[in-house]
């Protein structure tokens, strides 16, 4: 087959154009007249973000009603966020994919033609046969990602690579989890232990929570508010926090770390700091004291702009409330390619404070000992995403996405295939637009596994279908947190159209692979009841409740004077690293100033909107309603020099040249006159997306300067700048 084009799905391929109005009115907005049909309610983990909470699936004679959150799930509190109750909509777009499709070639034209389920299996399992045989199965990248990625990670580990990359690594926690373990040996998980229901004070760095929405973090944010713990929020722009602050620190874009450095020598100079806690649990202080002695606030104004009294009030503000304040760790880290160094400090500034392990600070997480599956031991793959970095990153603990898409460019590229399960690749990760095009030119197969015709799916051979979460078994929920607890989700509803879920697809290429001993079972359901079994429960009893909590082993908290030993090389806190020192990295975070804007443009900042989910939600037509689009925040005194109103469609010019869609203007005081900001995941480019297609702008085309932390392999997307193109080209 010739150069791979992208294929855009044509509307034969689809649905109907719109979504009939009786199940919109049947799914949340109007329930129906009690007693008018036979309501059912299956247990389910919401998909629409990472935060998985439980909730029930509730139809009325097997049609959606409504999705709500399970009361007895600690993690979300009984509660749904907007996005969660707003489920039903993905099973419910009309744009779903529907059936497997082939890319073919036709009279000189590629298309994609509407195949049986055996016909793309086996079309797929014959070219990674090829890629096995030819180059060895090491040589397939997945990009995979989300609870069902466990059945992807499971084939391909079994098949024979062990390259995985995905987004929520290096575009996401990469920086954050690493800075944090190398100080204190542990991660903050994929669901922060911020005991903020009982801090006294909360800071937050860059963290919108309300907006950037996980559901029971804002409910404990929002009872640590209520029971009046002081709120400090920097943040170049007024986020919604902001609005509930005490202290809002409008601070310079990218001297986050010049702020963290002065706030560690106010506490150390003034003798604030925690002196029993660091004695106790620390290693490294008189270093670390040595080290911030010139960051004065007065240093920090002329990075930050910052008024140093304001530095220390909130410096002495935080001490004052001890060892209940919390630093918040964030979650989004990929900033501005030094972010373990930023990570390190929000680690370091909370151990001067005494949070870790202490009430209203930091918790100790606890997971139930779920025995896993007994499969067979994998094959030990040839090479993997350690070796794509070439001696780079080596605090990573996962592959870095760009680095697997650039070794797949070329004839002698490393990479042969891709796997790609539930991630969205030109939207998810910056500065590879035109690096997928090569890479696709040069594979010899891209399998794509989604429930959406997203922008991934036109780069694809094989489209795979999968089912929505509301229709299929996934793996039980079980993740580190502050009380230990499964949950389940099963199917609400039978499949539809010719979907699968992603478990029968794993197991069925697993087949053609041969791959017979890893998939021992039928039905996914077994899997699950066996594990259940194992912690005396059963399917039969998670079927009915959803969600069982199981009491703790550990303690919540350090107990007082407890003699705890961290598990860093040292047993200690590590204060000053000599892991980072050893790699030739520095031991403590130094600062770097950010690079300076171009004359005429603007820092592009990007971030979250409660209603929205990065890319996958924004074509959901229930999600639509709340919010169809996005738009571009500007400072009036910036609007006025460009002469912009409220409403007006600019395009975006990055400092590249890159333009972006049209969008519309937002004149608001929130915002400093520097910057701009845009929420992600909107402005798509996949025309089957009928909703959402080229509605607003979006942000990962702007980021083509990508700064990678030598760290971790996190993907810097911050020091990207826009002009306003107001002419539309
Ligand atoms: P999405 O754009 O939501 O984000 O990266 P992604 O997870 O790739 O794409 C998800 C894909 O999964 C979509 O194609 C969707 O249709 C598909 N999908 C949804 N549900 C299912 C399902 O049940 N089964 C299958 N098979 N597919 C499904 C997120 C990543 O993006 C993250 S974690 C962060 S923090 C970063 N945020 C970010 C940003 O803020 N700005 C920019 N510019 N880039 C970012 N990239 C990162
Ligand atoms: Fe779903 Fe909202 Fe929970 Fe995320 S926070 S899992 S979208 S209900």
């Amino acid at each position: 087959m010739k150069r791979r084009e992208f294929l855009k799905l044509s509307g034969a391929l689809g649905g109907a154009a719109v979504l009939p109005s009786t199940l919109l009115s049947g799914c949340g907005a109007t329930p129906p007249p009690p007693g008018s049909g036979v309501v059912k309610v299956t247990p389910t983990i919401c998909e629409i973000c990472f935060w998985k909470c439980a909730g029930w699936v509730h139809t009325e004679d097997t049609k959606p009603w409504k999705i709500v959150g399970n009361p007895e799930d600690t993690h979300s509190r009984g509660r749904l966020c907007t996005r969660g109750s707003g489920g039903l909509g993905a099973f419910l777009d009309p744009d779903r994919l529907r059936a497997p499709l082939l890319r073919v070639e036709e009279g000189g034209k590629q298309r994609f033609r509407q195949v049986s389920w055996n016909e793309a299996l086996d079309f797929a399992a014959e070219r990674l046969k090829k890629i096995a045989a030819e180059h060895g199965p090491d040589k397939v990248a997945v990009f995979s990602q989300a609870a069902g990625a466990a059945h992807f990670r499971h084939l391909m580990r079994a098949y024979g690579t062990d390259s995985f990359a995905p987004p929520d690594y290096a575009q996401c926690r990469a920086a954050r989890e690493v800075g944090f373990f190398l100080t204190y040996g542990e991660t903050i998980g994929g669901q922060e232990r911020t005991d903020m229901a009982n801090s006294r004070c909360i800071v937050l760095i860059g963290t919108h929570i309300g907006e950037n929405l996980h559901n029971g973090q804002v409910q404990t944010f929002s009872e640590g508010i209520h029971k009046g713990a002081t709120l400090i929020v920097v943040d170049p722009r007024f986020s919604v926090a902001a609005g509930k602050a005490k202290y809002w620190l409008p601070i310079k874009p990218g001297t986050d770390l010049a702020l963290l450095l002065a706030w560690m020598n106010v506490l150390i100079t003034e003798g604030l700091y925690d002196k029993d806690y660091i004695q106790r649990y620390a290693l490294g202080f008189d270093k670390l004291a040595e080290h911030v002695k010139t960051h004065t606030p007065e240093w920090a104004y002329l990075e930050t702009g910052l008024e140093p009294d304001i530095i220390r009030r909130t410096a002495r503000e935080m001490a004052g409330n001890a060892p209940a304040t919390l630093v918040h760790p964030g979650r989004h880290s990929a900033w501005y390619g030094d972010d373990t160094q930023r990570a390190r400090a929000l680690a370091i500034l909370n151990a001067l404070l005494g949070s870790w392990g202490r009430e209203g600070g930091f918790y100790m997480q606890e997971e139930v000992e779920l025995p896993k599956y007994p499969y067979p031991k994998y094959p030990k793959a040839a090479s993997g995403w350690q070796d794509a970095n070439e001696g780079k990153y080596p605090f990573a603990y996962d592959g870095t996405t760009n680095v697997l898409i650039e070794q797949s460019v070329g004839k002698d590229a490393r990479y042969k295939g891709w796997l790609i399960y539930e991630a969205n690749l030109p939207v998810s990760v910056p500065g590879v637009t035109e690096t997928i095009k090569q890479a696709a030119d040069s594979l010899d197969l891209i399998v794509v596994v989604d429930t959406m015709p997203m922008e991934i799916t036109g780069h694809a051979d094989v489209v795979l279908p999968e089912c929505t979460y509301l229709e299929r078994y996934d793996p039980i929920r079980n993740d580190r947190r502050r009380q230990p607890s499964l949950a389940l989700r099963m199917p609400a509803f039978d499949t539809q159209y010719d979907s699968k879920p992603g478990w029968w697809i794993a197991r069925e290429l697993g087949m053609r692979l041969g791959l017979e001993k890893y998939f021992p079972w039928k039905d996914y359901s077994e899997v699950i009841d066996w594990q259940l079994q194992q912690v005396g429960s059963s399917l039969q009893e998670m079927q009915r409740i959803g969600v069982k909590s199981f009491p703790r082993r550990t303690a919540v908290y350090l107990g007082k004077d407890e003699d705890y030993h961290f598990p860093t090389p040292s047993g200690k806190i590590e204060l000053f690293s000599d892991q980072l020192a050893e790699h030739g990295f520095d031991p403590m975070p130094r600062y770097t100033p950010p690079d300076p804007a171009p004359p005429g443009f603007y820092q592009l900042i990007y971030g979250r909107m409660p209603a929205h989910t990065f890319s996958r939600t924004t074509n959901n037509p229930l999600l639509f309603q709340v919010m169809p689009e996005n738009t571009v925040w500007v400072n009036p005194l910036t609007a006025a020099d460009w002469k912009l109103k409220n409403g007006d469609h600019v395009q975006l010019k990055n400092q590249d040249g890159v333009l972006s869609n049209r969008v519309r203007v937002r004149v608001t005081e929130r915002i400093g006159p520097n910057a701009v900001f845009m929420a992600h995941g909107f402005g798509h480019t996949a025309r089957r997306l009928r909703l959402a297609y080229k509605v607003g702008a979006c942000d990962t085309e702007l980021i083509t300067r990508v700064k990678m932390d030598p760290i971790t392999g996190s993907t810097g997307m911050r020091s990207n700048f826009v002009t306003f193109v107001t002419q539309e080209v």
